[in-house]
């Protein structure tokens, strides 16, 4: 089927769905044209307010039993230095994040063998006892399906767990691509996608949120991506749990996965775009400004993105492969930015709700 340009502007002009065809179809759109309409959306639900938040990433350990090739920061041989955080380590982090203000710890790592499970969750219940307003957001799917198996537990016990340990909502890792093809190339062993849509909507179940990444400019189609979204639209009709969309910038460096050809800027704008008109059921599309930069994720508040994730602090996952997250961004900072860029800043917490509005100087 060829999808006429004029119609397809129209059915979005509309408000009407779109399915695969169309979805791949909107890539031979223009830039402008696309963005026109992506942001005709994100201005008519939140004008031109732009959310973040003022949180810090923790990755405890980067002893990892798979290997996805896409990733820099497991140790291997291209990367030698193992490290595993005790609790003590893990909760020091947490406290300087507190008192330099944060309202979230994003805590993420590799799936470690060589630690229980009592590693991953008693590090969550400590921070929340010595800190129990701050939100622990952690354990992406991957982790819960490598902790789930390691200890011959159900998905539903596992969660049961996450709840007692103090978690509060799922970050959006461990998504990648979808497609079975291409996820069996880049991540083979790690969990499947049909498990990574299964653990999310468990989760949503429990009435808790979550958000949802999509890892793009590597060795995926377009179809690929539109394939990804359009599964994640489908739980969410189910469940209505996410809270954003990330797509994730393929970084290049130390890492195993041969990429012949990187994505444009252009080709990264209108994945943007293309993701807040096909997500017509998820309320946020997130530019996380560590892969895509701080300059194209600024542009992407014109493409339908309305929020540029957070300061972070310190992360190690995507700086391992070249992102500038290594030392995060100061709030000022933060805030001049989005600012400048004509935009209102306005931090939020994790679940979205408006904390503060910086409309004025
Ligand atoms: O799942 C690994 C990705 C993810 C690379 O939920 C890479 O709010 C780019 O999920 N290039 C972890 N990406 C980070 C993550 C995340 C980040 C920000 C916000 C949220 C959220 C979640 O990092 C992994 C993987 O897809 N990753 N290697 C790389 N070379």
């Amino acid at each position: 089927m060829v999808v006429a340009a004029k119609e397809l502007i129209e059915k979005v002009k509309a408000g009407e769905r779109l399915g695969q065809e169309e979805g791949e179809a909107l890539y031979d759109l223009d830039l402008m044209t696309l963005g026109e309409l992506a942001d005709g959306i994100r201005k008519a639900r939140y004008g031109r307010k732009s959310f973040f938040n003022v949180n810090r990433h923790i990755n405890p350990t980067n002893v990892c039993k798979d290997i996805c090739k896409f990733c820099a920061y497991s140790a291997s041989r291209k990367n030698p230095n193992q490290y595993t955080l005790t609790h003590d380590e893990i909760l020091a982090i947490a406290d300087e994040a507190v008192e330099r203000g944060a309202k979230e710890v994003h805590i993420v790592s590799a799936h470690n063998p060589e630690v229980g499970i009592d590693w991953y969750l008693g590090a969550f219940r400590k921070i929340k006892e010595a800190h129990p307003e701050l939100h622990v957001k952690a354990l992406t799917a991957a982790e819960v399906n490598f902790l789930a198996e390691s200890n011959g537990l159900s998905y539903d016990e596992m969660i049961d767990r996450m709840v007692e340990s103090g978690v509060d909502s799922m970050p959006g890792g461990g998504a990648e691509i979808f497609d079975e093809e291409v996820r069996d190339y880049i991540c083979k062993g790690k969990v499947s996608s049909e498990n990574w849509l299964e653990i999310h909507r468990k989760w949503h179940q429990r009435g808790r949120e979550s958000n949802a990444t999509m890892l793009f400019g590597h060795v995926e189609k377009r179809a690929h991506r539109i394939d990804h979204m359009l599964r994640l639209r489908n739980l969410q009709d189910e469940t209505g749990g996410f809270n954003a969309f990330i797509p994730l910038v393929y970084q290049r460096q130390n890492n195993f996965l041969k990429v012949e050809e990187f994505p444009t800027a252009q080709e990264i704008l209108k994945t943007y775009a293309i993701s807040r008109i096909l997500l017509d059921n998820i309320p946020h599309i997130k530019a996380y400004w560590a892969t895509s930069t701080v300059g194209l994720a600024l542009l992407a508040q014109e493409f339908g993105a309305d929020d540029l994730d957070g300061t972070i602090q310190k992360e190690s996952i995507q700086s391992a492969a070249g992102a500038a997250s290594a030392h995060g961004l100061p709030l000022e900072e933060f805030v001049a930015l989005i600012r400048n860029s004509g935009f209102v800043p306005v931090e939020r917490d994790s679940l979205y709700n408006e904390l503060k509005v910086y409309d004025e100087e």
